[in-house]
């Protein structure tokens, strides 16, 4: 945890050197439990998100107008990969529940695949790679800000993030959801 620490210290000189110091858009902590209304965070798929594994995402906005928004994951399987990204709806009982991607232009067409808007300046993506004790982090910065549209969670799925034409932002199934209100 130490490095989070850091990593939330440098995020909150960034926006405390405004001048109206904004709060933190998003902070939450919790361990993945199998699905219940008061449940923070959410396994879909208990042998690839262990119950009792631990989120933590921190969203801060920027001083130039954009947000940063870090990751960190204890207890998954060690040495995978898996995808991530900000989803628009909370969790629910079933993996579709948390809704598409949020993006800051919506796309016309849904389910949104077309790279000009399922990309990773246009949506919030935290994809990562476990270390040998199931750890991981990652973070992400795009130039804007949830204003009137807001999101709801983070949702981790089985793969890297695609980006081709046809399957853009897709990464496999929904292995767990976090809640964290952005
Ligand atoms: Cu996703």
């Amino acid at each position: 945890m130490k490095t989070l620490a850091v990593v939330v210290a440098a995020g909150l000189v960034v926006s405390g050197t405004a001048h109206a110091e904004p709060a933190p858009v998003a902070h939450t902590s919790a361990k993945f439990a199998t699905y219940s209304a008061a449940a923070g965070a959410v396994t879909h798929d208990p042998a690839k998100v262990p119950v009792g594994a631990r989120i933590t995402v921190v969203g801060v906005p920027t001083i130039s107008g954009g947000t940063t928004v870090m990751l960190v994951l204890n207890g998954l399987l060690p040495n995978r990969a898996y995808g991530a990204h900000v989803h628009v709806k909370a969790c629910g009982a079933n993996p579709a529940d948390s809704g598409p991607h949020f993006q800051h232009v919506e796309d016309p067409v849904q389910p949104s695949v077309d790279p000009a808007y399922a990309n990773s300046r246009n949506e919030i993506w935290l994809d990562v790679h476990t270390d040998a004790h199931g750890f991981a982090q990652s973070s992400s910065t795009v130039d804007w800000q949830f204003t009137e549209r807001h999101a709801r969670s983070v949702v981790l799925h089985d793969e890297h993030t695609h980006t081709k034409p046809g399957e853009a932002g897709t990464a496999g199934p929904r292995l767990g959801c976090a809640n964290v209100g952005f």
